[in-house]
């Protein structure tokens, strides 16, 4: 079928189009290696002991919560781990070539926060009216930029259907790219026409700037976007200086409403003027760095929210229950809530063994819009679905892991087994 064809079947489709949020399992061999420079959260666990089935229970409560909100979930499974091809690779094993460091690498359940799985642009956007996703290269931090090849097969599987979705490889690793942590969409409503906003880091700071624009600017080429619904903005240094390592943790936008602090972008007149210009209707919730420091920002997680749209109409945001208990953000969302804004009700949840390694509950998932029946059933979350994945979990995810252990092979076989347990329970043996 020719662009044409395929714009008018995707359009036909429309209807049937909706936002999923796909959560990552956190996986069995969570720990706390401190292995993200520029990751506060990360830096200030490291060495902890990490609770890994409690981990993954939370993020399967946060999943329950949503879907009770009535919104339409799936999910990712973790990892293979430890990475057998990484350890290889590097020539690293058990006896005297052991290297804690790498080792750390191999073993990371990283992959649990995927909003860095990819980028994604909905069907309404682009020129083939198929959903595209890009999976990302994460080349910036070791630790994750293994991950993208097990992405790229399990998101090939998730969504193998071409007629609905496109799933391209990675850009070029010379050109760092974090996925949709650092991409953001707004439009009238999900299933229509959006404008896609790519946030980039310039770098020179402190910290590393995972994001690079001119790998956006390839994605928005090959996801065939009209370059009259792009805008590519600049992160503010000081907002990465701070230890925003992505977008997400200054910034969330929803429909027609963008949620952010006001030291987020490097130029926040002009990106707003650049919104506001493609979408009239947008209504900017800027939050005043008076009210909230960026520090309280970002060590809370405010804007690491899910910014959702309820069916009733009025949009949600769910925050960590960190960003609840801070006593400037709470007195920010008291007033926003009780005010005339777009943004109606504040959710609270609790994922604090994700928080602890600079995870929130916007990292733990990747947002797409599409049609459910488009997507293989296996990765779609339900009510007994969600019972089997605790079972799984309660009965196979270590208790405990602390960062001494990386290494064990006792551990490593445990880990395995664990996600063995859970491929086969979910019939997705071919990511075994
Ligand atoms: O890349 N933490 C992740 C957190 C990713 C959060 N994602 C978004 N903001 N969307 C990271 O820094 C910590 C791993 C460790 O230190 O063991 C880690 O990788």
């Amino acid at each position: 079928m020719n662009d044409a064809g395929k714009k008018a079947a995707g359009n036909k489709d429309r209807a049937m189009l909706r936002e999923i949020n796909f959560d990552g399992i956190v996986g069995p061999s969570h720990n706390y290696a401190g292995l993200s420079l520029g990751n506060l959260a990360a830096t200030r666990h490291a060495g902890d002991i990490a609770f890994p089935r409690e981990a993954a229970l939370q993020g399967i409560a946060k999943m329950r919560h949503n879907m009770r909100l009535g919104l339409a979930q799936g999910f990712f499974v973790p990892l293979p781990r430890p990475n057998p091809g990484f350890l290889a690779d590097m020539s690293v094993g058990a006896e005297d070539d052991f290297d804690p460091a790498l080792t750390a690498m191999a073993w990371s359940a990283s992959a649990m926060w995927t909003a860095n799985a990819a980028t994604v642009s909905p069907a309404p956007d682009t020129a083939d009216g198929r959903c595209h996703l890009t999976v990302a290269n994460l080349v910036t931090m070791p630790h994750r930029s293994i991950e993208w090849p097990d992405t790229l097969r399990q998101l090939r599987t998730a969504f193998a259907d071409s007629a609905h979705f496109a799933v391209h490889g990675p850009v070029p690793p010379t050109f760092g790219d974090e996925g949709a942590a650092n991409h953001m969409r707004m439009g009238p409503a999900h299933d229509e026409p959006g404008v896609e906003i790519f946030i980039y880091g310039r770098p020179g700071g402190r910290f590393p700037a995972r994001q690079h624009e001119q790998a956006f600017r390839a994605i928005a080429r090959r996801h065939g976007l009209d370059p009259a619904r792009c805008i590519f903005a600049e992160q503010a240094p000081a907002a990465i200086e701070a230890g925003a390592f992505h977008n997400d943790v200054v910034a969330v936008a929803n429909e027609q409403v963008l949620f952010c602090h006001e030291q987020a972008f490097a130029d926040r007149d002009a990106l707003f003027a650049a919104i506001r210009d493609k979408l009239p209707a947008a209504q900017i919730v800027e939050v005043p760095a008076s009210a909230v420091s960026l520090e309280d920002a970002i060590s809370s997680y405010l804007f690491n929210a899910q910014l959702v749209t309820l069916p009733e109409g009025v949009q949600a945001l769910i925050v960590p229950t960190e960003a609840w208990e801070n006593r400037p953000v709470r007195a920010f969302l008291d007033a926003m809530i009780q005010g005339n804004g777009p943004i109606r009700k504040v959710l609270p949840v609790d994922v604090r063994q994700s928080m602890a390694n600079g995870g929130g509950p916007a990292c733990l998932r990747l947002r797409m819009v599409a049609d459910p029946a488009a997507v293989d059933p296996r990765f779609m979350l339900d009510e007994d679905k969600a019972a089997l994945l605790e079972r799984v979990i309660s009965s196979h995810w270590p208790e405990r892991i602390a960062s001494a252990e990386l290494g064990s092979e006792a551990l490593a076989d445990r880990v395995r087994d664990a996600r063995a347990a859970l491929c086969s329970a979910l019939e997705l043996k071919e990511l075994g």
